[in-house]
């Protein structure tokens, strides 16, 4: 006999919970970092990549049926997901499954979120999931999802929506929703430009986080009535969610941290100035991004490495780094690193310095150069002697210049191909 769930049995609500990741956008704003791999296969924080913080929040959420929506440039996404993320037991009902764009319904590729979902309407239905949690792979949060499907089932919701407030002058970059005093949603506008405020809260909106739980049935008559609709770009925020809000029930899920009930921590890292200052914000005394935390640990995959080497071997060659993170496999030799943060296998030779820079894995700065402010991207070498970060009009010619005035440094701007590690 069938025992009877209650809503509040939570492991029942994620194991009944198949998670969509979606991985297929272009992150152009990223510039070079995304000129040849997907936004969410970007490094992050000295040894992960911006996908394992989604991927992690499943896990850690003890959801263990995923798929991940791929379609822009997925080459470098997939091998990280097929090197690092293959732990599942299939035996077990687990599993991460990659969904390419792949034409299965007709000759086009993924519209937007929405046609990503439908085009793999026939694989979610095999899985036969109660619930359907669709994310984006883009964004940097730890979070736990079983308190919002549970959410989801106390209010009889068709769908709910992860929101956190911004300040309104931000707003208009994200959706922007009203509510009513339960927490229903009462309008939904995608990247409005005079983004309405929260009533009695003048300054601050409340802003969608991309992330919905849908109950099956009505996710896949929203995918198939929004495939019907010729006007619709195809896209959750633009096209279903605003089209549902009249007459179904769609309720906002605040995202808050567990401890302290409020805002947690969420980063969209889609300019290089977000994308340096999320790093360099690891560096500090008690970031609000706590990589350390033994109970929410990030999953990835990193190759066996030897620790971390300091040569200090001449008073002339103080290999050095203070103020920083070093990740794996690294070699300071006689060279100082200041307030940066050093992915795996990074070489700095001696005499060089490195201040205030994120430096992605496999770089090699070479003897004397001297390096501030900068992103260096996977497997640079920086020659001898090269100056970058001191005189914006001369880095402008040769690498791009956030307009923070972050120097990005990527293999093609100083002639150098792509080497495989
Ligand atoms: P955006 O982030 O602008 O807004 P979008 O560019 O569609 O929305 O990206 C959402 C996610 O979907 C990203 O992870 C991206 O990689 C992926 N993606 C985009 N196009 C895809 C495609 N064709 N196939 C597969 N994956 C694709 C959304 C919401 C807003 C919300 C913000 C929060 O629309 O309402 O406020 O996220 O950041
Ligand atoms: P990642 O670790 O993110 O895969 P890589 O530096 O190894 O970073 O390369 C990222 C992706 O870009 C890979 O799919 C690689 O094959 C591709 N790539 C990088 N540079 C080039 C290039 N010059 N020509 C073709 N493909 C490239």
């Amino acid at each position: 006999m069938p025992v009877k769930m209650t809503p509040r049995f939570v492991s029942r609500i994620t194991r009944d919970t198949l998670a969509l990741i979606l991985a297929g956008g272009s992150g152009t704003r990223l510039k070079g970092l995304t000129r040849w791999r997907s936004k969410p296969s970007v490094p992050f924080g000295g040894k992960f990549r911006i996908i394992d913080f989604p991927l992690s929040n499943c896990v850690n959420s003890g959801i263990r049926r995923m798929g991940v929506l791929t379609q822009y440039k997925s080459h470098s996404l997939i091998r990280h997901l097929q090197h690092g993320w293959n732990f599942f037991r299939g035996e077990m009902g687990e599993f991460i499954e990659i969904l390419p764009a792949q034409q299965r319904i007709d000759a086009g590729w993924y519209a937007g979120t929405a046609d990503a979902l439908y085009q793999n309407l026939d694989i979610i239905r095999l899985h036969q999931p109660e619930y359907v949690l669709v994310l984006a792979g883009d964004h940097i949060y730890q979070m736990d999802y079983g308190p919002m499907l549970a959410y989801h089932v106390e209010q009889g919701a068709d769908v709910t929506i992860g929101c956190f407030e911004v300040p309104v002058e931000t707003a208009r970059s994200f959706g922007v929703m009203g509510i009513d005093d339960d927490w229903k949603v009462t309008s939904f506008r995608e990247k409005p430009a005079d983004p309405d405020s929260i009533p009695g809260r003048k300054n601050e909106a409340l802003a969608s986080m991309g992330i919905y739980v849908f109950n099956r049935e009505f996710l896949y008559e929203q995918l198939i009535s929004d495939a019907d609709n010729p006007e619709s770009s195809r896209d959750f925020g633009k096209d279903v969610i605003p089209n549902i809000i009249n007459h179904c029930k769609v309720y906002a899920y605040p995202f808050r941290d567990p401890e302290t009930g409020k805002q947690a921590y969420w980063r969209d890292v889609g300019t290089i100035d977000a994308y340096w200052a999320a790093n360099m914000e690891l560096i500090g005394v008690t970031p609000e991004l706590n990589l350390y935390n033994t109970e929410w640990p990030i999953w990835t995959y990193q190759a066996q490495l030897p620790p971390a080497k300091f040569i200090f071997d001449d008073p002339d060659r103080r290999g050095m780094a203070v103020d920083s993170m070093v990740s794996g496999g690294c070699i300071i030799s006689g060279a100082q690193v200041h307030h940066s943060l050093l992915f795996s296998n990074v070489y700095v030779n001696s005499h060089a310095r490195v201040d205030d820079s994120v430096v992605l894995p496999d770089v090699t700065i070479g003897r004397r150069a001297r390096i501030r402010r900068a992103v260096i991207d996977k497997g640079v070498v920086i020659p001898e002697g090269m100056v970058i970060g001191e005189d914006p009009v001369e880095d402008a010619k040769r690498f791009h210049v956030s307009e923070g005035g972050i120097v990005l440094v990527c293999p093609e701007m100083l002639g150098q191909s792509l080497h495989h590690v």
